[in-house]
């Protein structure tokens, strides 16, 4: 029987990648995001190669929509073996004391609370099989704030404490929680930021070669097939010419 991934935030950069990645791995896939035509149209492109895929549509903010989309799994989709919590986003990059209210809310109610309802609706039955696994996508922003970053440095900061607390929690259960740390990824990430600037979102990634949805793909499966005993608590992953949240080297 093959094992079952639910992975949010799947119509596009990270969350894409680790859901084509861990379909070539083995898994069945479950993915999610608010974009329904992206996701069908991911998906089918997945079904062409003959992987097993269900979509659902629902935004992770919305605690009620997590719970029916959890409770409403097919009966055969129902035991969920991987939940990688990857539906995220930055929005803006103003010194805190100009910062967006409406902004600041969309990324605590994203980036914290929809990783938690995920979480919250999924686990319990993990537990009750004494199997599973998290990965949340954290983020270098959540080690150390850097200009502008503010509350979105600080909600991947919450994801860390978070996803420590949920190890300690399941540190007698055989559930494994891991947290994946990436630092430049080019994805629709800084298009997203900057509310659809698309010239300001490519300036990000100049003069580095920035890291591909695919390279922490790689981790999210490494994480994800390493041997039952072995749980990858924590990684962070950079591009080579980065050194930090706020040291990006621009040599090309
Ligand atoms: P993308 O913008 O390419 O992808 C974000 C994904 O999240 C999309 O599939 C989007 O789908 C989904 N999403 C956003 N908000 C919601 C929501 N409220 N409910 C459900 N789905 C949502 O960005 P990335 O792939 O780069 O980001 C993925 C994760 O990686 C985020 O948590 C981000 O913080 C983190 N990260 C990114 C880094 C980078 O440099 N790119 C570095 C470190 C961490 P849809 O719009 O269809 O809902
Ligand atoms: C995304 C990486 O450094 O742009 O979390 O915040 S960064």
């Amino acid at each position: 029987m093959k094992k079952t991934a639910f992975i949010t935030g799947a119509t596009s950069g990270i969350g894409r990648a680790s859901a084509e990645k861990l379909a070539e791995a083995g898994f069945r896939i479950i993915v999610s995001a608010r974009r329904t035509d992206k996701l069908e149209e991911f998906a089918g492109s997945l079904r062409e190669k003959g992987y097993e895929v269900l979509t659902l549509t629902f935004d992770v903010r919305d605690r009620e929509a997590c719970r029916k989309a959890v409770e409403n799994l097919p009966e055969d989709w129902s035991g969920i073996d991987l939940l990688v919590n990857n539906a995220g986003l930055a929005l803006g990059l103003e010194p805190e004391y100009e910062g967006d209210f409406t902004d600041w809310d969309t990324m605590i109610d994203t980036n914290i609370k929809g990783l938690l309802n995920m979480t919250r609706f999924i686990v319990p039955g993990m537990v009750a099989r004494d199997s599973g696994q998290v990965i949340n996508i954290g983020s270098v922003a959540g080690d150390a704030a850097y200009g502008g970053g503010n509350v979105y440095c600080a909600t991947k900061a919450a994801v860390k404490t978070i996803t420590d607390g949920l190890r300690i929690d399941l540190a007698h259960t055989s559930v494994r929680v891991t947290n994946i740390k990436p630092g430049l990824v080019e994805t629709d990430f800084s298009r997203v930021r900057f509310h659809g600037d698309s010239e300001r979102a490519e300036n990000v990634y100049k003069g580095i070669k920035p890291l591909t949805g695919d390279d922490i793909a790689d981790v999210v499966v490494f994480a994800a097939t390493a041997p039952a005993h072995v749980q990858i608590a924590e990684v962070l992953v950079l591009a080579t010419h980065q050194g930090s949240g706020s040291v990006i080297c621009r040599t090309e």
